[in-house]
C-alpha cells in the first residue's frame, strides 16, 4: 500500500543533489537529441587497432570545447540489458534484480519519466526512433506508459534484403532515414535514436566496415572493432546532417553507451589490445572494464572531460538541470554528475559497486590506483559498510518502487499522470 512509499521519498528527498548554478539551465528550451550507443565500451574511445582510431569521429567530438564528456561513467544494468538502460535513463530508477522491468512491469506500472516530465514542464514533445521490432522488450507499451508521443520503430524504415541487422537496420542507414520523421517534430523536442549495428555477434561485411581485424583468435573481439568503427561512422554522417539542417544550433546532443559488448569470459583475450597483461586480469579488471561513454554536445556547452564516478541512474537528474528543470519533486534514484552534492558512489545491479577510490566486489576491497586488494583496517571497513549500506537501501528501495507499483501512489507537484491509453503508435506524420 502507499504507506511503502514513505521510506522512499525519505530517501530520494535527503539524497537529492541541488543543481550545479554554473550548468543549470544552460540548455533550456533546446531540443534534446539522444544517441543510444549500443553495445559501447569507453575503451573503445581512443583505442587503435593497427594504428587506426576505431572511434575517429567520437574522439575528435569530445576534444571539442562545447563537448563535455564523462571517464568514469558506468552501465548499471542487470539482465533487461538495453531496456534496463533505457529505464534507468529515462526514470532514474534501477531495473529489477530478476528480469527486465521493461518486459514484466511496462504495460502495468505507473511511471514518471522524462518525455512525460518535459512535456508538462517545458512543452516539449517527443520520439523513439528504433529499426527493430516495435515490441522488443515491450517497448510499444512502455513508452506510451512514459509519456512518449511517437515512435518510430522499424515498420517505418526501409528493411529491404541489405539493409537489416539482426536487431534493425544498419546504423547509417538508420541515421540517414531518421531525418524525415525527426523533421516533423514540433520543437522543442526530446528524441531518441537507438542504435543497432554494433550488437553482438558483432558481424558487419567488408563493404561496410573496412576497419582492420583486430587479429585476436576471438571473432566477436575482431568483429566489434569494426561493428563499432561503423558506428562511428554512421555519427559522423548524422552529425554533418545536424549542422547542415541547422539542428545542432538549437540542440543539445547526448550519447551514452547502454552496456557492455564484450563479456568478462572473454576479457583475457581483449586486455592485451588494451595494454594489459592477461596473466594478471581478474574480476577488478572485469569492473572497470564496464564504463561506459556519456557526452553532451551543444554550441556554447562548457565542454571538457569530467572525471566524476557515476551512471546511467544520474543521467535524467543530470539532463533535467542542464535543461532549467529542478528534480527534487520526482522520485529518483541518481544524482546530478554536475552537482558537488553528486552521489559518486555507483551501484552495480548485483550489489557490487564502484567509488572514486574502491571497488568493492562483495567482501573483497580493490583500491582503484593500483588495483590490488586491501586488507581492511577498521576505518577502511567502517567506510566500506556505510557504502554498501548505501548501495543495498537505493536498490532495495528502487525494488519497491518498481514491484509494488509505487508511482500510482504519488504524483509529484503539478504531475499530470500519464495516460498510455492516449498513444497510438501506429500512425505515420507524413
Ligand atoms: C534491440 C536491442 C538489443 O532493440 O535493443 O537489446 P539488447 O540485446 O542489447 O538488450
Ligand atoms: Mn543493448
Amino acid at each position: 500500500d502507499s504507506s511503502n512509499l514513505d521510506p522512499v521519498l525519505q530517501y530520494t528527498r535527503s539524497h537529492y543533489a541541488a543543481p550545479n548554478a554554473s550548468y543549470f539551465g544552460t540548455a533550456k528550451g533546446k531540443n534534446v537529441i539522444i544517441i543510444h550507443l549500443e553495445s559501447f565500451q569507453q575503451f573503445l574511445i581512443g583505442q587503435k587497432i593497427d594504428g587506426q582510431e576505431v572511434t575517429p569521429f567520437l574522439n575528435s567530438l569530445i576534444k571539442e570545447k562545447d563537448t563535455l564528456s564523462f571517464s568514469n561513467f558506468f552501465h548499471q544494468v542487470g539482465l533487461g540489458k538495453t531496456s534496463d538502460a533505457e529505464n534507468m535513463l529515462e526514470t532514474s530508477t534501477f531495473g529489477i534484480a530478476n528480469g527486465s522491468l521493461f518486459s514484466s512491469l511496462g504495460t502495468e506500472n505507473t511511471f514518471e519519466g522524462a518525455p512525460a516530465i518535459l512535456n508538462q514542464r517545458a512543452g516539449y514533445t517527443s520520439a523513439v526512433f528504433h529499426g527493430g521490432s516495435a515490441s522488443f522488450w515491450n517497448r510499444d507499451n512502455v513508452y506510451k506508459s512514459l509519456g512518449y508521443n511517437d515512435y518510430f520503430s522499424g515498420n517505418f524504415y526501409n528493411h529491404d534484403e541489405k539493409a537489416a541487422t539482426e536487431y534493425g537496420i544498419k546504423d547509417k542507414l538508420m541515421m540517414a532515414e531518421t531525418p524525415k520523421y525527426l523533421e516533423h517534430l514540433q520543437q522543442p523536442f526530446y528524441a531518441k535514436i537507438i542504435t543497432t549495428s554494433n550488437h553482438n555477434p558483432f558481424y558487419i561485411t567488408q563493404a561496410d566496415s573496412d576497419f582492420p581485424d583486430a587479429g585476436t583468435d576471438d571473432a566477436t573481439i575482431n568483429g566489434y572493432f569494426r561493428t563499432a568503427h561503423y558506428l562511428d561512422e554512421a555519427l559522423k554522417e548524422f552529425f554533418n546532417y545536424l549542422k547542415a539542417s541547422g539542428l545542432e544550433k538549437n540542440s543539445l546532443v547526448m550519447l551514452y553507451g547502454d552496456h557492455f559488448g564484450i563479456s568478462n569470459d572473454r576479457n583475457t583475450t581483449l586486455a592485451p589490445l588494451l595494454g594489459k597483461d592477461p596473466s594478471t586480469w581478474n574480476a577488478f579488471d572485469d569492473a572497470q572494464l564496464q564504463r561506459v561513454p556519456l557526452i553532451f554536445h551543444m554550441p556554447g556547452l562548457k565542454g571538457g572531460v569530467n572525471s566524476t564516478y557515476g551512471g546511467e541512474i544520474d543521467v535524467l537528474p543530470t539532463l533535467l538541470h542542464l535543461l532549467g528543470i529542478d528534480s527534487s519533486r520526482y522520485v529518483q534514484f541518481g544524482t546530478d554528475l554536475l552537482s558537488s552534492q553528486h552521489d559518486s558512489v555507483v551501484a552495480f545491479r548485483n550489489h557490487n559497486f564502484v567509488t572514486s577510490k574502491y571497488t568493492v566486489l562483495g567482501s573483497k576491497v580493490y583500491d582503484n590506483t593500483t588495483g590490488k586488494l586491501l586488507t581492511l583496517t577498521p576505518a577502511l571497513e567502517a567506510t566500506i559498510a556505510k557504502d554498501q549500506k548505501s548501495v543495498d537501501t537505493r536498490l532495495s528501495l528502487s525494488d519497491d518502487v518498481a514491484n509494488r507499483n509505487l508511482l500510482r501512489f504519488y504524483v509529484p507537484l503539478g504531475f499530470k499522470p500519464v495516460n498510455p491509453n492516449q498513444y497510438d503508435y501506429n500512425q505515420s506524420l507524413s
